[in-house]
């Protein structure tokens, strides 16, 4: 099992740790002071939330719950427990000012570095512990890496000049990639009982059935996407769900979020750029019920979780479950979009190198992927460490998302981890793929 050695998990963390806030001081050092405290979206917390709740949430876990320290900052707890104060009320709360938020994160990581270096792994054992497997340095890295993503989203809705600069992924070769692929029916092995770092919500590993079904071979792209808008498809109420037409009308939609029609042509507002938009890239910032919505337009509809984690992880040769579409190996650049390297997705057919056995591309990375399934347990779900990581939220008010996208970091991401939001959330680096029912006899 990869990663099972205490101190390939130590080494892990620690790179993790430090990938983590590299990346936090790369977009809260972009912009300046009253840029930080700044509210740039009713939607979003100022940057220097996020810095010091970052700091904050690793305090608790690992210098308190793990470690057994006393509390460093006893007074601003209630300012940084996201349960406590909604986003739009963050601004008005007496936060650390920038300096004092970078020194109290900083002055914690020195401390957990310390920890890190003395700390015992134990055998791996789930639950048994919080450092078992490192569990809980995985867990606090991977907190920083979702509010990096956060912080990338606050910087997609800021008005202003570019402050992030990425390079363009490379053109794909598009060419002999199906449009779609067909898995068969069968059980497959969900969600996973082995890697350490898997959140509660992706345990515990189970078996489970699909009907044989048809998948996009590829995320819908922007030209795609642009034949349901030059359609009237936001104009035709039989594409929607009964919920997601009240929103469209209500909200008065009439694109992805960020798109703008100017001379005869769709331009995008990226990161602080105006651009045309590139028929060839995955949509992104689009609510579940517009991705329901194309879905429907197009004769298909979204694909359910399960059938999404089965095209992902299952290796019909083998029978076996695989941490990621291409195998069990960490994902590289070659593999997948992650990591904000690229400030966008990648062309529709990129990754070759990453698709799964049934030859399905870019499940991982480029966009977070609308799923037709709820957010719910699964059979034998444990609430650990706290109920208010995924707990809380179980429920048919989110729909699941998959994969990660170009915001979303390696040691956040994998074929078993499970994302959720509300269907009408647009902000999120959000698009989708489509899938079928598979005719009698197809695939089996
Ligand atoms: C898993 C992305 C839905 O950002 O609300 C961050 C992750 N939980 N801090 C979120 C999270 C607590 C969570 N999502
Ligand atoms: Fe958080």
């Amino acid at each position: 099992e990869p990663g099972q050695d205490a101190e390939a998990l130590r080494d892990l963390a620690l790179r993790s740790l430090s990938a983590a806030r590299a990346r936090t001081a790369l977009l809260t050092d972009a912009v300046d002071e009253p840029d930080l405290v700044a509210q740039h979206s009713p939607l979003m917390s100022p940057l220097v939330w996020d810095l010091a709740h970052i700091g904050n949430q690793e305090e608790l876990w690992l210098l308190r719950a793990v470690a057994g320290r006393d509390a460093m900052r006893p007074d601003i707890d209630p300012l940084y427990d996201a349960f406590e104060h909604p986003r739009a009320e963050r601004p008005s709360l007496p936060l650390l000012p920038p300096a004092e938020a970078r020194r109290y994160a900083a002055e914690v990581r020195g401390r957990v570095f310390d920890l890190l270096e003395g700390a015992r792994f134990g055998g791996g054992d789930f639950g048994a512990g919080l450092t078992e497997a490192g569990f809980a340095f995985g867990m606090v890295a991977q907190h920083e890496q979702q509010h990096d993503e956060t912080m990338l989203i606050t910087h997609q809705l800021r008005s202003g000049p570019p402050v992030l600069r990425a390079p363009d992924p490379a053109p794909a070769d598009a060419s002999g990639v199906s449009a779609e692929v067909l898995v068969p029916g069968g059980e497959f092995t969900m969600g996973t009982s082995t890697e350490p770092w898997a959140l509660d919500n992706e345990r515990p590993a189970h078996r489970r059935n699909v009907p044989s079904f048809w998948l996009d071979t590829t995320p819908v792209t922007c030209g795609r996407y642009a034949a349901f808008l030059a359609d009237g498809g936001y104009e035709e109420p039989r594409w929607w769900h009964p919920e997601g037409w009240r929103f469209v009308r209500e909200q008065n939609l009439r694109a992805p979020l960020f798109w703008r029609r100017e001379g005869g042509t769709w331009l995008r507002r990226r990161f602080g750029h105006v651009e045309p938009v590139r028929d060839e890239e995955p949509v992104v910032h689009v609510s579940w019920y517009e991705a329901d919505a194309f879905a429907r337009w197009a004769g298909r509809r979204l694909p359910t979780e399960a059938e999404w984690e089965k095209a992902a992880r299952h290796d019909p040769a083998t029978g076996r479950a695989r941490r990621f579409p291409w195998g069990d190996g960490a994902p590289g650049p070659r593999h997948a979009n992650l990591g904000q390297r690229h400030l966008r997705p990648a062309p529709a057919g990129s990754y070759p190198e990453g698709e799964s056995p049934y030859g399905v591309r870019q499940l991982i990375g480029d966009v977070w992927e609308w799923t037709a399934s709820d957010f719910l347990p699964y059979p034998g779900f444990v609430t650990y460490p706290y109920k208010e990581y995924s707990e809380v939220f179980f429920g048919p008010e989110y729909k699941v998302l998959r994969g990660g996208s170009f915001g979303a970091d390696e040691v956040a991401v994998r074929g078993t981890f499970r994302n959720w939001d509300y269907p009408v959330r647009r902000q999120i680096f959000a698009g989708f793929r489509t899938a079928r029912d598979a005719a009698p006899g197809e695939g089996s």
